[in-house]
């Protein structure tokens, strides 16, 4: 065993998006393309002397051969341990739980995320801080600029490691590798949170459930903690072995790509409570018996109930929502007397505040919900707190929402995502936008009346850290908003997402399918976008 040192040539493109560096894993396949973007977060970190990292991935295609390359590496830049989940498994939310729990200095996680798998899919790299939450945006424009000035990567020769036998402790230089059980601290910390004894009844007494983990990481939590602690029947979770190319499918919880449990939630003689996960469980989709719950209801729902789980029976101290996350969850947090903080798109920005105990509970539309547990999104904790309140309130899924609705009013909500199109429009689309927005407020666009316009700005108010251009708002005189941003997650062209959002007060009111009741905002949506000229794309590709 030896360390080698690499000569290297700095790679453009490897700056991190919304969550870590998403390409092709044609791209990370590329010679040294890991390698330069390893070293320059190790170089961006420093001294790791005495340290501990935490490393595990999805169990997409690429993950193993990435983590013997990252294990060589981390021994070459002086760690002193590695926590290694079993066969590197880790989900993003487990990863920030034994982050936390053990002290570690961080931890790497091998994802995509929501993003399809397999030779021709996506790969990503993310990497999160001391206190387990993704890094912030200074970190990783920081390893990016490191990336543009590498000339070396160090690495050890050493001989491929056994990642698969739980327990094990293997040498590498100096640094020590403990290959740990990806579930085991992650459903502890579950069952300190949660009233299992109640759902353990729940479930003695015939509820019945279907969580789909899409074939990515969640199947083992699922398994674990659903029909291993909680008792529910066998074949509760489905598609829950981890399969490298997630079984072709695309493991993102939302009606459109998990239209099997859809079906299944639909049918005649349904589930009581169906839900699912992504790739990396960090996220959650939550159906109930022919009903689907949006994300932003979720977040106000569980806001609205928190105190049912032992875990949060103190009540909250502030919600935090990503801008264009509904403001359902703002109605719940003016009820408690709390706080609701707006931050920008992607979990980063969550974690100051939840650092310094000012938000308790956390949320964005697309399907991420979360809480001051750990400090990512979690999909399986989601999926277990409202199998608590189930519990506790008896009833439907759909009779919860509905009662909600009631008591504040109902978001009407949906988002129109346009994949995969022609990046250089897709900027023009946005400049253009830019250049409208002071002429917007006092226009009458159908019998809607802008009151104002703006693209969203933050300023963290724990850190005074401040990030601009985070979204394009127009804001109606009645409440109604529509948002247009640029996902930060594709690896192919650009996705213009537009959100659409609508109050409705009258419970009467209450039953219109969304995208009718959206109907007059989304023809504004385009027409003050210009989408279809844009984009030469007459419909979305995704609704949810
Ligand atoms: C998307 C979502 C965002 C989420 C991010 C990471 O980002 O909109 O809310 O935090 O994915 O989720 P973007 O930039 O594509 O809109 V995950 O589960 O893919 O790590
Ligand atoms: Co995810």
């Amino acid at each position: 065993m030896a360390m080698q040192t690499v000569a290297t040539t700095p790679i453009p493109g490897q700056r991190p998006g919304t969550s870590g560096l998403r390409k092709k894993v044609a791209v990370f396949q590329q010679p040294h393309y890991l390698e330069n973007f390893v070293q320059g977060l190790f170089d961006t970190l420093g001294d790791a002397a005495g340290k501990t990292l935490v490393l595990g991935g999805d169990g997409r295609f690429h993950n193993r051969n990435a983590i013997q390359v990252i294990l060589k590496m981390a021994a070459a830049h002086g760690y002193a341990r590695v926590l290694l989940g079993q066969g590197g498994i880790l989900s993003t939310p487990a990863t920030s739980c034994v982050i936390r729990k053990h002290g570690a200095s961080g931890g790497i996680i091998l994802s995509a995320s929501h993003n399809p798998g397999g030779p021709d899919g996506d790969f990503g790299i993310k990497y999160n801080a001391e206190n387990g939450g993704p890094a912030p945006e200074a970190l990783t424009e920081a390893i990016y600029q490191r990336t543009l000035a590498l000339s070396q990567y160090c690495i050890s020769n050493a001989p491929d490691v056994d990642i698969d036998r739980a327990g094990a402790s293997v040498k590498i230089e100096g640094m020590t590798v403990e290959v740990i059980d990806s579930v085991a601290d992650y459903a502890e910390l579950m069952s300190q949170l949660f009233d299992f004894d109640a759902i353990r009844r729940l479930f003695a007494a015939g509820f019945t459930m279907r969580f789909d983990a899409m074939h990515a990481v969640s199947g083992p939590y699922a398994h674990a903690i659903l029909e291993g602690m909680l008792d529910a029947p066998a074949g509760t979770v489905i598609n829950g072995v981890p399969l490298e190319d997630f079984g072709g499918l695309h493991p993102d919880p939302n009606p459109v790509t998990a239209e099997e449990l859809i079906d299944i939630m639909c049918a005649n003689a349904a589930p009581d409570f169906g839900a699912a996960s992504d790739g990396d469980a960090d996220r959650n989709m939550i159906v109930g018996r022919d009903f689907v719950v949006t994300p932003s209801d979720s977040l106000a729902v569980l806001a609205a109930n928190a105190t049912v789980a032992p875990g949060y029976a103190d009540g909250i101290s502030g919600i935090a929502r990503s801008m264009p996350t509904s403001r359902a969850a703002n109605r719940v947090a003016d009820a408690l007397g709390v706080p609701c903080y707006e931050t920008p798109t992607g979990w980063k920005y969550f974690g100051t505040l939840l650092d310094a105990g000012k938000a308790t509970l956390c949320g964005e539309e697309s399907y991420g919900t979360g809480s001051r547990h750990i400090r990512e999104k979690d999909g399986v904790w989601a999926v277990l707190f409202w199998l608590n309140l189930l519990a506790v309130r008896g009833g439907s899924v759909r009779d919860i929402v509905t009662a909600h609705w009631q008591r504040f009013g109902r978001h009407y909500y949906s988002r129109h995502d346009y994949e995969a199109i022609d990046a250089d429009a897709a900027h023009l689309l946005m400049q253009d936008l830019r250049i409208k927005l002071s002429n917007l407020p006092g226009q009458k666009l159908n019998h809607y009346e802008v009151q104002a316009a703006d693209d969203f700005e933050y300023t963290d108010p724990v850190d005074g850290s401040h990030a601009s251009q985070q979204g394009i708002r127009i804001m109606m005189t009645d409440g109604s908003r529509i948002v247009y941003r640029l996902s930060g997650t594709g690896t192919e062209g650009a996705t213009l997402r537009v959100y659409l959002e609508r109050f409705e007060a009258d419970p009467a009111q209450h039953h219109i399918p969304t995208q009718q009741a959206l109907a007059g905002l989304i023809a504004i949506a385009d027409s003050v976008a210009s989408i279809v000229m844009h984009t030469g794309r007459t419909n979305p590709t995704v609704i949810t």
